[in-house]
């Protein structure tokens, strides 16, 4: 795949998958405040072509929505849900009830607890509902889109090509950076 995968033809694949209408991965928000930390869900995916759609949907304020979303997201050819929250982060776990998909939660630091609070509700799933959960904030938003790009690159030998170039170019970076460092 070395050489084939070149970054300038990533935004023509996705772009042609987006206006096919062909999203493959849910990214869900529980409120407009979560967009600034959710757009790195969105870098991520991009970055890799992977075609996403984001959206606006809250577990306590528009139940019935985020269900009926969960509920029909396979049936519309979604292979990963994404859910940004915080405070009582239940987003996950309220789309995690409606679906067999795999569900990554994003614990947004959005009270004054940090977000530490928005951690615990979105790890502490029960038995047979899982929830696979990133780190808090940022860092977190960014990875919930490798991971659900990891996912879907298990079926998808492009994607995993592309995942790998990641890999040789993030050491890279680090190289360059220990070789500048020494001078
Ligand atoms: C959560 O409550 C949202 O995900 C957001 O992180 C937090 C605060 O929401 P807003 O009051 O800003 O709408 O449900």
């Amino acid at each position: 795949w070395e050489g084939k995968y070149l970054r300038r033809d990533i935004g023509h694949r996705a772009l042609a998958r987006a206006a096919s209408g062909g999203a493959l991965v849910g990214v869900l928000m529980g409120s407009a405040s979560d967009k600034e930390i959710m757009a790195e869900t969105g870098k991520a995916l991009g970055g890799l072509g992977v075609p996403y759609e984001m959206r606006v949907m809250s577990a306590h304020r528009t139940p019935a929505e985020a269900a009926a979303y969960a509920s029909g997201a396979a049936a519309r050819g979604l292979k990963v849900l994404i859910a940004g929250a915080g405070m009582a982060a239940h987003l996950a776990g309220a789309l995690a009830a409606q679906s067999n998909l795999p569900i990554i939660a994003v614990p947004i630091n959005a009270s004054p607890l940090g977000g530490l609070d928005a951690l615990l509700a979105s790890v502490q799933m029960p038995p047979g509902v899982p929830v696979a959960t990133v780190a808090i904030g940022k860092p977190g938003a960014y990875n919930a889109g490798i991971l659900a790009a990891q996912i879907i690159a298990l079926g998808d030998a492009d994607l995993a090509g592309r995942l790998a170039l990641r890999r040789i170019e993030m050491a890279e970076k680090v190289r360059k950076a220990d070789a500048e460092l020494q001078g």
